[in-house]
């Protein structure tokens, strides 16, 4: 009885491993499917623009920005033209910290809580050169 108490021991763990393997790969199957995009500030022909300006990405990507040209520059989100006019969250997405090396670089989740649309944003130094871009979240 002790024999098969010990392999029912055995196989009972064992199964318990495979069972925590799979179901980790499950939790970070979601993330690794994740991209991060790249948007290059100031093109690299030298124009006042994001490259690209408009994007789409899907919930829980991510975005860098890149300090290429013409610097200093900066990313900052419209209020008034994020899904909802949600100004916490533009604030919380903004980076108004001007990158003045070239190279320099921010990043910014797009995460699955957040709505998804259309989400608008500028240079600060720019804005008036018409340098802006769009992210839109589709899900
Ligand atoms: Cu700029």
């Amino acid at each position: 009885m002790k024999f098969i108490a010990s392999i029912l021991r055995s196989l009972s763990l064992a199964l318990l491993t495979v069972v925590l393997v799979a179901s980790s790969f499950m939790l970070v199957t979601p993330s690794a499917a994740a991209e991060t995009f790249t948007v290059k500030m100031g093109t690299d022909k030298g124009a006042l623009k994001y490259e690209p300006s408009e994007l789409t990405v899907k919930p829980g990507d991510t975005v860098k920005w890149v300090n290429n040209k013409l610097a200093p520059h900066n990313a900052v989100f419209d209020d008034k033209q994020v899904p909802g006019g949600d100004k916490v969250l533009a604030k919380k997405l903004s980076h108004k910290q001007l990158l003045f090396s070239p190279g320099e670089s921010f990043e910014v989740t797009f995460g699955e809580d957040m709505p998804t649309g259309d989400y608008a944003y500028y240079c600060e130094p720019h804005r008036g050169a018409g340098m802006a871009g769009k992210i839109t979240v589709q899900g």
